[in-house]
C-alpha cells in the first residue's frame, strides 16, 4: 500500500486552541482522524508534527528513502527554510505543499514560498480539507 507521510511544521500542535479565526477549530489530532478514515484501505497515513527545522528534514529524507510521498504542511519555515527546499529536491520526495489559510490573503512576508518550486502542487486556504485534497491529488491515476 502506497505510504503518505504528513508532516506538519513549527505550532501546528497549537491548532484548535488559539486563532481559531485563521485556523479553524479542529484540532491536529482530528484532522490526523479525518485523513485517515478518507485515505481507508487506499494508503498508509504517518502523520507527524515537530516544532524543530532539523526534524523535519530527517523526515523528508526518509519518506525519500522508501519512495512516499508526502504532505508537507511546514507552517513559517515555509517563509525561510533553504534546509526544507534542499531536503526535498535532495530526497527526490514527491511533495505537495498545503496550508490551512490562504497564505496569498495574508501578510506578504506570507506570499513568499521557499519550497513551492521544488514541490509538485500547492494547496492553501481550505483549511483541514486542504490535507484532504493534497491526499487525493497523490493518489490520483496520473493522466
Ligand atoms: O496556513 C497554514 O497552514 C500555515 O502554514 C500556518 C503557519 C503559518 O506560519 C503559515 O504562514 C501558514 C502557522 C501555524 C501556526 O498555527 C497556530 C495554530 C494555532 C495557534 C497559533 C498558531
Amino acid at each position: 500500500m502506497r505510504r503518505i507521510f504528513v508532516l506538519n511544521g513549527p505550532n501546528l500542535n497549537l491548532l484548535g486552541t488559539r486563532e481559531p479565526g485563521i485556523y479553524g477549530t479542529l484540532s491536529l489530532a482530528d484532522i490526523e482522524e479525518r485523513l485517515k478514515a478518507r485515505a481507508g484501505g487506499r494508503a498508509e497515513i504517518v502523520f507527524r508534527q515537530s516544532n524543530h527545522e532539523g526534524e523535519l528534514v530527517t523526515w523528508i529524507q526518509e519518506a525519500g528513502s522508501e519512495d512516499a510521498g508526502v504532505i508537507l504542511n511546514a507552517g513559517a519555515y515555509t517563509h525561510t527554510s533553504v534546509a526544507l527546499r534542499d531536503a526535498i529536491s535532495g530526497a527526490k520526495a514527491e511533495t505537495i505543499e498545503i496550508h490551512l489559510s490562504n497564505t496569498h490573503a495574508r501578510e506578504p512576508f506570507r506570499h513568499k514560498s521557499f519550497i513551492t518550486a521544488v514541490c509538485r502542487g500547492v494547496i492553501a486556504g481550505f483549511g483541514p480539507l486542504s490535507y484532504e485534497l493534497a491526499l487525493e491529488a497523490h493518489l490520483a491515476p496520473r493522466d
